[in-house]
């Protein structure tokens, strides 16, 4: 049974969704105004944004909350917050690319205590608490069993214009282009966690990040009973946004080629 704090964070994330699906439909027509859509699509972050927290802020007053479109609002000195990333993916929502979603972590005494990450286009709803599992839509959620890099889907970011390091990038996929399955680049970090999570694939890794791009992914992973840390394996390193996932044996094994490089350059 879901608790009360999930459902009101899965009840935030699918009002807003209503909104967003409209936003997503509305796109289309903008292509084609002069302006574009880049500002609409700003807008359209900070309206779900403000959606979300006033339905969580009715259910929790005094938490505060660490959100993309308004870095640290209420901020106080509650122990208890919420992490939000109202639209992760926004470059793809952007494009009319539905591979984006919504992401909200529950912080308790400074532990994250629950997640959830909602794509509003697919519907499709992953979810987890602490020591009770994680879960897509009513199903209960493993990571992929797979043990060898040389059968698994690895998915991660590239850097691109005015993002990222370039040549850290190349030295990775050097090492790991020879290695794998296959490599795929989604563009929404928190919907490459759900899927790890979820088996769709097999690992994630991914830099400069920040929290609320992986909070919520962070505990479905866990919950799923994949490992998820830092690229220099660290709990404070993932905390800064640089992430690796996947099984355990998976995470060794990616996290043994990622972390010289990763080293090397930062
Ligand atoms: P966004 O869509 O909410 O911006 C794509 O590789 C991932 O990186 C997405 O989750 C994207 O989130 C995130 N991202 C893009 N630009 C970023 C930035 N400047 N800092 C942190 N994360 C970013
Ligand atoms: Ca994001």
């Amino acid at each position: 049974m879901p608790s009360a704090l999930l459902n009101v964070m899965v009840n935030a994330a699918k009002k807003a969704s209503v909104k967003i699906r409209r936003d997503f439909n509305e796109l289309e027509n903008l292509q084609v105004s002069v302006k574009g859509p880049g500002d609409f699509v700003t807008s359209a972050d900070i309206r779900t944004q403000k959606i979300i927290i006033d339905e969580l802020t009715k259910a929790k007053p005094d938490w505060s909350f660490f959100a993309e479109e308004k870095q640290n609002s209420n901020a106080n000195n509650s122990k208890n917050r919420f992490i939000i990333d109202p639209i992760d993916g926004t470059t793809n929502f952007l494009h009319g690319n539905p591979n984006f979603a919504i992401s909200i972590a529950a912080e308790v005494e400074n532990r994250l205590e629950a997640g959830i990450i909602y794509s509003p286009v697919y519907d499709e709803l992953f979810f987890a608490e602490r020591g009770k599992g994680a879960f897509f839509n009513d199903r209960r959620l493993r990571v992929a069993q797979r043990k060898k890099l040389s059968e698994s889907i690895v998915v991660t970011g590239i850097p691109h214009l005015g993002r990222g390091n370039k040549d850290q990038f190349i030295k990775e996929m050097e090492e790991i282009i020879p290695e794998v399955s296959g490599i795929r680049r989604s563009g929404s970090a928190a919907l490459d966690l759900a899927w790890v999570a979820a088996g769709r694939y097999d690992a994630y890794w991914e830099t400069g990040l920040s929290l609320w791009d992986i909070a919520a992914g962070i505990i479905i992973i866990r919950e799923a009973g994949g490992v998820v840390t830092g690229i220099d394996g660290s709990e404070k390193d993932l905390y800064n946004g640089n992430v690796i996932a996947g099984n355990d044996k998976i995470h060794e094994n990616l996290l043994k080629k990622i972390k010289n490089i990763y080293l090397q350059d930062n």
